[in-house]
């Protein structure tokens, strides 16, 4: 396929902009070649500088459930155009999204708007400290939470995806106040509390995880993690960056029946614009400043562009609420039968192909799965119109502008390389 354009660009980008790319993962190091530059979308397709197309399943990473430039986001984002960009400065906008967060995520009594998932963990976890004069953090092993000092340590994603052994540059005191557990383990997480138990400030999970590809929490895992935090006094935080409005309308939470005492999210809530939030017990929440001692800021939280075209992606969710029937039965449609020594899991709209045939629960079993033939996989698909993830260990989405034929076609070219062997 033709990617002279975009190997121009890349070799230019890479003059000023490490790997000449602004987010790792973007750089396509897990599976080789030229990361096409992507000059436009639209639905479910996106176009790349050479006048490629393909049918996206990373949508960004995740905000677009709706699809590339839906009328209704674009919409919300020309009115905002007429009224400015930023005010740093109350405004009407904000109460109104944070008000339909909390309809959807009842847990969150209390919000706080910030401009990343990764600001959002790392706030949440600083709450967490403040609020339980507590040190220690336990998050499972794989799992990824943006790229907080503390929660760098056998995080998932593309510190995964690069092998990078817990980064450079994280001090051991931040790391050591962190317990990396395997995730889908109660007995781990039994013996942590038995351990660490009254030092323990908060565990941190994706409740589907999908930054080591995604995993399913197994049967009981997160009851089982909701009992030993209440129990110990730790706080339960559920980081639903990825799974917020994705999952389920009221996210993972809501469908595993599980009341966290803090929840992240952020992606969908902001329609493809810079955004993330976190929010529970009004308790916990009032000792943010300016009410509580705990500080966070943040110039363009609560910004007007993306405060409206995350009001205006949650408008559509409530008013269609059938979206997610049709995200379960396309994306069903999608991944209905996964040839041998492939494992297919799926959450929803999240899933991810696994080139092992045995079972994927946690991230000692992800990291079995064949990565030189997800590579191979990878470009077959690419070459045919489908932009998947670009690595083994990430999740893959279908949006609710995916169409049947979008779905026949990535389903052929998908039969193409498994006949091949
Ligand atoms: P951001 O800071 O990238 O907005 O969000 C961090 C984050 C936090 N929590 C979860 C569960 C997440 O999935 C993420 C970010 N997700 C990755 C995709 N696996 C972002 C892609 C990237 O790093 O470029």
């Amino acid at each position: 396929m033709n990617l002279k354009k975009s190997e121009a660009l890349l070799q230019r980008a890479r003059q000023i902009i490490p790997g000449g790319v602004n987010s790792p993962v973007r750089a396509f190091r897990g599976v080789g070649g030229t990361p096409p530059f992507i000059v436009r979308g639209d639905g479910s397709h996106i176009f790349d500088a050479d006048g490629n197309s393909y049918i996206d399943y990373v949508g960004s990473w995740g905000p677009l459930l709706l699809g590339h430039r839906h009328p209704a986001v674009m919409e919300a984002l020309r009115a905002v155009l007429e009224i400015g960009t930023s005010f740093g400065a109350p405004t009407e906008r904000e109460i109104q999204l944070a008000e339909m967060i909390r309809e959807a995520i009842p847990s969150m009594e209390m919000i706080r708007l910030v401009n990343s998932g990764t600001e959002a963990t790392m706030s949440a976890l600083r709450l967490a400290r403040g609020f339980t004069g507590r040190t220690l953090t336990i998050k499972l092993e794989g799992c990824y939470h943006g790229h907080v000092d503390s929660l760098l340590v056998k995080a998932g994603s593309g510190v995964a995806t690069l092998g990078i052994p817990d980064t450079a540059g994280v001090p051991a005191a931040f790391a050591d106040s962190t317990i990396a557990l395997p995730f889908n383990s109660v007995a781990a997480l039994e013996e942590a509390f038995e351990k660490h138990g009254n030092h323990i400030a908060a565990v941190i999970v994706e409740p589907v995880a999908g930054n080591m590809g995604c995993i399913p929490p197994a049967p009981g895992y997160l009851e089982a993690m909701r009992e030993l935090t209440a129990k110990h006094g730790a706080l339960l935080i559920f980081d639903e960056v990825m799974t917020g409005f994705r999952v389920a309308h009221g996210g993972a939470q809501q469908l595993y029946a599980i009341k966290p005492d803090l929840t992240t999210i952020g992606k969908v809530i902001g329609g493809g614009l810079p955004i993330g939030a976190y929010g529970g017990r009004a308790d916990i929440m009032s000792h943010i400043a300016p009410v509580g001692p705990v500080y966070q800021a943040g110039t363009l939280s609560g910004n007007p562009l993306a405060v409206a075209a995350g009001i205006a992606m949650l408008t559509e969710l409530k008013k269609n609420p059938a979206i997610y029937a049709e995200l379960e039965k396309k994306t069903a449609a999608l991944c209905a039968s996964a040839p041998a020594g492939i494992t297919l899991n799926r959450v929803g709209s999240m899933f991810t192909f696994f080139f092992t045939g045995a079972a994927v629960t946690d991230y000692t079993t992800a990291k079995r799965s064949d990565t030189a033939r997800f590579g191979r996989f990878f470009h077959h698909m690419l070459e045919r119109g489908v932009y998947l993830a670009p690595s083994q260990f990430e999740a893959a989405f279908l949006s609710a502008a995916h169409t049947e034929e979008d779905i026949r076609k990535t389903a052929a070219a998908a039969a193409e390389f498994f006949a091949a062997g």
